[in-house]
């Protein structure tokens, strides 16, 4: 037996190269002549523009270039933003141009570009461009702009709603009918942003020798930006190059193709110099996607024990100006229901609306953990209300483990049929409670409170769809020297992907970890691929790398069993070695490649295709779905509001771990993120849309100081649904977080009546809380 990779606690193998500052991202890239770029961004989330006077900017020396739309000339100036994600629910009065063409509608939309020989001298240029506004009612709160006469987020337009979506299944009606007990919901859940390290960053150069356009740009999605890109600069995909080098960070945001990558793109056609721009942090709460404000009113029927019959209710979802991503945000936020739970029936309405804020997209969870935030506030509603323990009340409305897979009544994005594919849900949050010692809590709760202190228990249970197809192709290729190349489309932004594919591969393939380097994110270097997001890339890729990698072991085998004259099943593939299996007959692994690869003097053995190669494409028809529970421990300061977070354990079951270290890095990411929402992250506008929060001192990111100890439990159900049995597990941090935090809060505040419907609960919020409870 060779070395098992797969399931190894692996080191990351790009940590050295990125922990010792040898990482190459956008900004650090250089070129000779390189100009950059500063852009002109809306001051006001809505006005008419009556003009713009670039003449200041284009005076002051070190100007290449001041443009507004029209000086981008055709086809740039020609038409709208390309749409990433059209639907026909989508009612869209106004599309976005690449810089603003008559009107502006959010605080941060590009209306001009200024070229210069640095970045300061661009920025001072930008600051003399002249934007003559004629400025317009705005409206910023999404129930707000639902309601008749409110004013409308793009001039002219009819209204605000966007698009309706719906899901449902069951009879609904006749669940509620004599239902034993009906409870309602009510649920705010904030704006957000995504906040990696690392901005968004653009370079893009043009070769007027070879017409070849190359974009770098710090996204999550190069293909997604080049098949655009050609479609909006009517070029040719075969003269258009688009990199991610490193990425440092990403998180949803940089999924998406924004107006940036376009107008750097025609810059460098036009100047013939290289062109970069790079974020600043203000640039990244106003004109890089946040995540959406929702308000959920849900009603839940169930019995007397706590059995739900049926939910139903209706979510309000403020997209913000435009539609980037289409409705796929929106139709994440419901896609999840129902849960863990095997609800019978379900019926929900969302109406996707229009305001004069920052466009949204997803962040991680993309919505899920919002959807799974009302399933559980529901859960812990209806355990309150009928005097029950919130866990009991979980386990007696799981889906079991007899009934995977299990069809939930939901449908997927082509119309079949939603199905889980298997899991435990009670064994993980039994795991889960028995880690956190719940056993214990009440003694520890009521010690407390003879002191005047409030600690808190808070459970939360979810699961994620993950390893959303079509695809992700891999090509494996061994060398001449036993070294082997793996390339891919699929980006990384931090995931380890390096590190986790070179495990599939070296495995099948019996050769070191160090032997494998990964390659990912060229459109040049690989033909095909989709994005890193929706914990896709272990599920799509993972697969994809097994199938190429034992095409290539088949293959020497083959080559191994007529050099040496044996049966096929006698050769094995260990130690960099194609041997004979219980013999001392071998070749290295790269002498079969330096054979197939073949020279005039040394012909392809009959029967074999040239080159040990091989590329895999896993087609990814349905979807994993990962689960797990969560339980965190908080203590509440009552005078000044203050939840401190003690203990957090997370239970998780993501099929078959390729590398469990890398896997509870993702998790501990993954809650660091949730507890930003739960407790700090909120991005706030005044009433006029104007963007309040938008420096790191206003909008606040948990630090270390803020994080508890995170201890993470593995569960394993392997998915039936690919070779490999592997669920994603890149957003199952985040997902359940907010609702254990705040269900641990709440519980903290029991003795107050307090019930938490909105976050994040920042010390402010929870006093008030406290304050309204007790005037109650
Ligand atoms: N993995 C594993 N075993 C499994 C499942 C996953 O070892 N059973 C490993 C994978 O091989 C991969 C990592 O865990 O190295 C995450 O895998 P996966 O769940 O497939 O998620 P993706 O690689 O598709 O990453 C996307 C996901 C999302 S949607 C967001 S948002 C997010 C996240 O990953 N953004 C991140 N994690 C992030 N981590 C970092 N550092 N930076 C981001 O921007």
């Amino acid at each position: 037996m060779g070395v098992r990779h797969i399931g190894a606690d692996v080191r990351r193998l790009e940590d050295p190269r990125l922990l010792t500052g040898r990482g190459r991202y956008t900004d650090d890239i250089r070129r000779p002549g390189m100009l950059q770029a500063a852009f002109v961004r809306s001051a006001h989330a809505h006005a008419a523009i009556r003009g713009i006077d670039l003449s200041a900017a284009r005076a002051l020396p070190g100007v290449h270039a001041a443009w507004a739309l029209a000086d981008l000339g055709s086809p740039l100036a020609d038409g709208p933003m390309a749409q990433m994600a059209p639907s026909p629910l989508i009612k869209q009065d106004r599309v976005q141009h690449v810089l603003a063409k008559d009107e502006v509608c959010y605080v941060g939309e590009p209306v001009a570009v200024v070229i210069a020989e640095s970045r300061h001298i661009a920025e001072d240029a930008a600051a003399l461009v002249a934007v003559d506004y004629d400025t317009i009612p705005a409206v910023v709160d999404c129930r707000a702009a639902m309601e008749p006469g409110a004013p409308v987020a793009h001039r002219d337009a009819e209204g605000n709603l966007a698009a309706k979506l719906a899901v449902g299944f069951g009879d609904v009606e006749a669940a509620f009918t004599d239902a034993p007990h009906v409870f309602t919901v009510d649920l705010m859940q904030h704006r957000g942003g995504a906040h990696p390290m690392e901005g968004r960053a653009v370079l893009a150069e043009h070769d007027p020798e070879t017409g070849k356009l190359t974009v770098h740009s710090a996204t999550q999605s190069p293909y997604l930006v080049k098949r655009l890109l050609a479609r909006l600069l009517k070029i040719d995909e075969q003269d258009l190059r688009v990199v991610a080098p490193d990425v440092g960070g990403g998180f949803g945001p940089k999924a998406v193709f924004y107006p940036e990558e376009a107008v750097l793109a025609v810059a460098a056609m036009k100047l013939g110099r290289p062109v970069k721009w790079a974020e600043d942090r203000r640039e990244h709460f106003v004109a890089t996607a946040n995540q959406r404000d929702q308000h959920w009113r849900l009603e839940v029927a169930c019995e007397a024990d706590g059995r739900m019959r049926g939910i139903r209710g209706h979510v309000t979802h403020d997209n913000g100006a435009y539609l980037p991503y289409g409705l796929i945000l929106a139709a994440t936020a419901l896609a999840p229901f129902p849960g863990a739970y095997a609800l019978p029936s379900l019926s929900l309405t969302l109406d996707v609306v229009y305001t004069n804020t920052t466009p949204t997209t997803p962040v991680r969870g993309a919505g899920r953990p919002n959807a799974i935030f009302a399933v559980e506030r529901t859960i812990d509603c209806i355990a309150r209300n009928l005097g029950l323990d919130p866990a009991e009340v979980r386990r007696r409305n799981y889906i079991r483990p007899e009934q995977f897979p299990y069809v939930t009544g939901m449908k997927a994005r082509d119309g079949s049929p939603v199905a889980y594919d298997s899991g435990d849900y009670e064994h993980c949050l039994d795991t889960a409670l028995e880690m956190a010692d719940s056993a214990g809590f009440a003694a520890r709760q009521a010690e407390a409170r003879s002191r005047g202190r409030y600690l808190g228990l808070g459970v939360a249970s979810f699961i994620e769809d993950t390893g959303l197809g079509p695809f992700e192709g891999v090509h494996v290729r061994v060398t001449a020297q036993g070294g082997v190349h793996v390339t891919t489309g699929a980006a990384s932004q931090g995931q380890g992907h390096a590190t986790t594919l070179a495990q599939i591969v070296a495995e099948k393939l019996g050769v070191e970890l160090g032997k494998v380097k990964v390659t990912s994110a060229d459109t040049d270097s690989f033909g095909y691929g989709i994005a890193t997001i929706a914990s896709r890339t272990a599920v799509t890729a993972g697969s994809s790398a097994h199938l190429a990698a034992t095409e290539v072991h088949d293959k020497a085998v083959r080559y191994a069993a007529a050099l040496f004259e044996v049966e096929p099943d006698r050769i094995v593939l260990e130690d960099g070695m194609v041997k004979v299996a219980g013999t001392n007959q071998s070749i290295l692994i790269g002498e079969v490649a330096l054979a197939l690869a073949g020279t005039i003097a040394q012909p392809i053995p009959a029967g074999l295709s040239p080159g040990l190669e091989a590329t895999g494409y896993f087609e990814a028809r349905a979807t994993p779905h990962s689960s797990g529970s969560n339980v965190a421990e908080v203590e509440v300061d009552i005078e000044t509001g203050a939840v401190h977070l003690l203990n957090y354990i997370v239970v998780h079951d993501c099929g078959r771990v390729i590398n469990p270290k890398i896997v509870d890095g993702q998790i501990t990411g993954g809650v660091v993120h949730g507890i930003g929402n739960a407790l700090f992250e909120e991005m706030v506008y005044d009433a006029a849309g104007q963007p309040v929060s938008t420096n790191l001192g206003e909008y606040l990111l948990p630090t270390a100081t803020e994080i508890p100890p995170i201890r993470i439990g593995h569960v394993e159900t392997p998915s039936p649904l690919n070779p490999l049995g592997i669920k994603g597990a890149g957003e199952s941090g985040t997902i359940p977080a907010i609702a254990a935090i705040v269900a641990a809060v709440e519980n903290a505040l029991q003795p107050f009546g307090v019930v938490v419907d909105r976050y994040p609960l920042n010390p402010e919020r929870v006093v008030d809380m406290i304050d309204a409870a007790r005037a109650a």
